[in-house]
């Protein structure tokens, strides 16, 4: 199967790390959304980033949606499976994926748009909702730290890294890493882990 999209996605390379933490064999196709625009159009129409092309050619998109499947394929899950466990994750992996969200808007809204059409009420609001995912996101790690170890990462741990990670190559200016210390310590940890280290987003 092809992994198509950019590492500089978190979504994508929430995708590619989960991939390797399955054992799945992938070939990564770097094809971006933008400067290559109509290839990744080829691909998938809707040329949106991570896209899976399966073994029978089914084409699949969102990176959610995609580690459902890649799980079914490997039989086993990044997620825990005890009630308390699996809501806890699902509460962080929810925060680091609205943190991505957030992140994503506000550089699209500086770098799509002319600068003479930015709105600075909705820019001030993502910033606010992207402070606050990162805020309670902290919370719920310093209160309950990620595992360290690729065998026990969870999907918690996957998207969190990932995400603190595509913050502070984006926008370090609006997340000081100072203020969040679980998190940049969890991230740190998780950078220096194989899975990660394949997966570079830059
Ligand atoms: N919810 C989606 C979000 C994916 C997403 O927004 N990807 C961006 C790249 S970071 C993209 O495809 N942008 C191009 C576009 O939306 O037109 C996921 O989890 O995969």
């Amino acid at each position: 199967m092809q992994l198509v999209g950019m590492l500089d996605s978190p979504y994508v390379r929430r995708v590619a790390i989960s991939l390797r933490l399955l054992g799945l064999a992938f070939e990564h196709r770097p094809v971006s959304v933008f400067s290559t625009f109509e290839q990744f159009r080829a691909i998938n129409p809707v040329v949106k980033a991570p896209t899976l092309v399966c073994d029978d050619g089914t084409v699949l998109m969102d990176s959610t949606l995609i580690i459902d499947y890649a799980q079914v394929l490997a039989g086993r899950s990044l997620m825990p499976v005890d009630g308390a466990g699996r809501l806890r994750t699902l509460r962080t992996v929810g925060l680091a994926l609205a943190a991505c969200e957030k992140t994503v808007q506000i550089v699209y809204e500086h770098n799509l748009r002319p600068a003479e059409k930015l709105h600075q009420p909705w820019l001030d609001r993502i910033q606010g909702q992207l402070v606050a995912a990162y805020a309670t996101l902290e919370q719920e790690v310093a209160a309950m730290p990620l595992p360290a170890e690729e065998s026990a990462m969870t999907q918690a741990g996957i998207s969190s890294a990932v995400a603190w990670a595509f913050t502070q190559l984006m926008l370090p200016e609006v997340v000081a890493p100072g203020s969040f210390p679980a998190l940049a310590a969890c991230s740190a940890r998780a950078e220096n882990l194989p899975a990660f280290l394949a997966s570079p987003q830059v």
